[in-house]
């Protein structure tokens, strides 16, 4: 699966405002923040990609999560409808720009709700998160589409997981057969097919890494991750998420690669 091109958006004046279900790490810093999405978006260029960068958004503190609105295949584009109110309005801008590429766009009606986080693509499978924000009608939805379109999909439910706030916040598609897992998400059902490259219990947020083309992305500071990767032959790009991590981001959920 190669990708050309991303789609990004630089947190706003009003990031600190955003959805997050950390206590302990405290108040993101935006001039921190702002840093950290500028080497994110020149990680991707580095991996040959195109990208087009939306202007902040202040009415949404969480617009620069933009990855939750817009589920990307290599022949279909679902705009989504996201499972937090306060995210609703970010669709929009995010649709327009994807408009330029995919002008034939689909999207997720009511009552369904996705969030791009809960959809995991490993080759042309869909892996569909059922979660507090992603419910069984929206999944339902975005899986008839995909497969409407000659993909296929399965739904997994990671309702009890109450530690994953979306699928992909516990697991991440490195190529062929392989995935990262948490040590909750390892025990998936709907994953036990996969190589699973487990996350040490420590380590649990750098499950959230992402392959583009040639390189895999990972945050910084899981040191056993790393050297296990390494040690598997990926080639690595390592990332100061420390801003994004404070309001429940990872490294997918900056950008809609395709
Ligand atoms: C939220 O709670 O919606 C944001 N603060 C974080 C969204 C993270 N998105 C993602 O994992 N795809």
């Amino acid at each position: 699966m190669r990708f050309s091109r991303a789609i990004v958006r630089v947190p706003g004046r009003s990031y600190a405002r955003g959805l997050t279900s950390s206590t302990a790490l405290g108040a993101p810093v935006l001039e921190r923040a702002l840093a950290q999405h500028g080497a994110y978006c020149d990680a991707l260029r580095a991996s040959g990609l195109e990208l087009t960068e939306l202007p902040a958004d202040e009415q949404h503190p969480d617009g620069t999560f933009v990855e939750d609105t817009a589920v990307v295949a290599e022949r279909v584009a679902v705009v989504t409808r996201p499972g937090a109110a306060s995210r609703a309005g970010e669709v929009g801008a995010v649709a327009e720009a994807l408009r330029r590429f995919r002008p034939a766009l689909e999207s997720i009606s009511a009552p369904g709700t996705v969030d791009g986080g809960d959809v995991c693509q490993a080759g042309e499978h869909f892996l569909v998160g059922v979660s507090a924000r992603t419910n069984e009608a929206g999944a339902a939805q975005l899986a008839e589409i995909l497969v409407r379109h000659g993909h296929t999909a399965t739904l997994v439910d990671i309702r009890a997981h109450r530690e994953l706030l979306h699928l992909k916040s516990g697991i991440a598609w490195l190529g062929g057969r392989s995935l990262t897992v948490t040590p909750g998400a390892a025990a998936l059902a709907a994953l036990a097919d996969y190589d699973r490259i487990e996350v040490d219990a420590a380590e649990e947020y750098a499950a959230n890494c992402v392959r583009v083309n040639d390189t895999v992305l990972v945050a910084e500071g899981y040191p056993r991750f790393e050297a296990r990767l390494r040690q598997l032959g990926y080639r690595l790009h390592v990332l100061d998420m420390s801003e994004f991590r404070k309001m429940d981001g990872g490294l997918s959920c900056l950008s809609i690669r395709f």
